[in-house]
């Protein structure tokens, strides 16, 4: 399908250093600038029977601050992302309000891709349906069957977790924890017949009155985890950069993808480094479509809110933490945007040096957001003298800080 217009992403000089990110894996930094070629980045995408709420919009706001950290750092960047257009929460909410699954999915793509170019969230290079990839899903299964690893329980196919050594790996969790979730993140860990309660779904046979394609496996559906893997290995390849998402993904979702594609690959790593993006609350709870609490981007957009003061409210919070929306932030980040534009427009200010420097290592430093806002407050408190008297000592700064806060921040002032 397609992606949504890419705004434009100003050159920098000098460039950013090379990009180090927090692994899930290893629990450690690990340095992510390519070994050659491209940067390789896949995010997983939206399910989309809702619109965009601040906990994606800050998932994928934190990605985007990866792909302009590599371009700064002089890297070309191949990203992917999904949409799962067929799944059981789709169907279930299309059943519910008495729609039609597509329709309900179409539409809250298109509205996805208008909260993305709204929040200047740069677009993935290929933007991928799970329905447009059930043939390669398919090739996938039957590569999975050829290892050994698949195995039918009434018409169902399932993924054998043990046919991959490094299964657990990713997460690090043990079975208790993660038989603790499984069954809440789309598990089926008491159905009869499986040979690992753990295992997953690969190929979900037709059920009267849901949508079903023809297969050599009997008419029926991807499971979740099989349409990211194939996807993946598709655009990407074996071992790409960095696969990335929300917490919420670590476990069944990526240790699932990771295994299926190792045990398809001979081994080969999935990706290089799992990064996952921390869980934004609203009432004190996680914002999920599920439970109700949300506050949508697209809301927000229509009671005229700049949606460059949302994006900024996001970039207050580092990316891997847990941390709850309100209503304050986002006027505090419109009255912030206010003094930055006041700043900006005085074209000469303090030294630019240091702030470009500043913020482009805050984040190559594990995507540092909030060391970069504050950076660039110093630069805007020194040029309009909060702290006593005016620095205009550049003549040129204005134009250097509006460059950089365009494309390391994704904030078009
Ligand atoms: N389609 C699958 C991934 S293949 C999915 O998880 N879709 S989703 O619509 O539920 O979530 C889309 C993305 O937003 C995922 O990366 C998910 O981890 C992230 N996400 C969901 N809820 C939150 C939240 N409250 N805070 C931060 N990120 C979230
Ligand atoms: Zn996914």
């Amino acid at each position: 399908m397609r992606a949504w217009p890419a705004p434009e992403l100003p050159d920098l000089d000098p460039s950013g250093p090379p990009v180090r990110l927090h692994d899930t894996a290893s629990g450690g930094l690990v340095d992510v600038s390519p070994a050659e070629g491209p940067a390789r980045l896949y995010v997983c995408g939206i399910t989309p029977y809702d619109a965009t709420h601040l906990g994606h919009a800050a998932t994928y706001v934190g990605f985007d601050l990866l792909v302009r950290a590599w371009r700064n750092a002089g890297h070309e960047v191949s990203y992917v992302q999904n949409v799962t257009d067929v799944d059981d929460p789709l169907l279930e909410r299309a059943r519910k309000v008495g729609g039609d699954w597509r329709e309900l999915a179409e539409r809250e793509t298109a509205l996805y891709r208008e909260d993305m170019e709204a929040l200047r969230v740069l677009p993935p290079d290929h933007f991928v349906g799970a329905v447009e990839s059930i043939p390669l899903v398919l090739d996938l299964v039957r590569e999975l069957e050829r290892t050994g690893s698949v195995y039918r329980v009434d018409d169902d196919l399932y993924f054998s977790v043990t046919a991959d050594e490094a299964f657990g790996e990713l997460s690090g969790w043990t079975r208790e924890q993660m038989l603790a979730v499984f069954a809440d993140r789309g598990g089926d860990p008491d159905r009869a017949g499986k040979k690992d309660p753990l295992d997953c779904v690969l190929w979900r046979a037709e059920r009267p009155g849901e949508p079903a394609w023809d297969s050599p496996f009997g008419r029926g559906r991807p499971g979740w985890h099989v349409e990211c893997t194939a996807i993946a290995l598709e655009h990407l390849g074996p071992t790409f950069d960095v696969q990335g998402g929300g917490s919420d993904l670590v476990f069944p979702h990526h240790e699932m993808c990771a295994s299926e594609a190792q045990v398809a690959r001979g081994g080969a790593r999935f990706a290089r480094a799992y990064a996952h993006a921390g869980m934004v609350g609203y009432d004190g709870e996680k914002m999920s479509k599920s439970r109700g609490n949300l506050v949508f981007v697209s809301a927000l957009r229509r009671s005229d809110v700049d949606p460059m003061a949302i994006r900024l409210a996001l970039l207050r919070h580092h990316y891997r933490a847990d941390w709850e929306w309100t209503d304050e932030e986002l006027w505090d980040a419109v009255d912030t945007l206010a003094t930055w534009r006041r700043a900006l427009s005085l074209g000469a200010g303090a030294s630019a040096g240091p702030v470009v420097d500043g913020v482009l290592a805050a984040l190559a430093d594990d995507l540092d957001a909030p060391s970069a806002v504050a950076a660039v407050q110093g630069w805007v408190d020194a040029t309009l003298g909060t702290g006593g008297l005016a620095d205009t000592s550049d003549p040129d700064a204005a134009g250097q800080v509006h460059r950089l806060l365009d494309a390391a921040l994704g904030l078009s002032l």
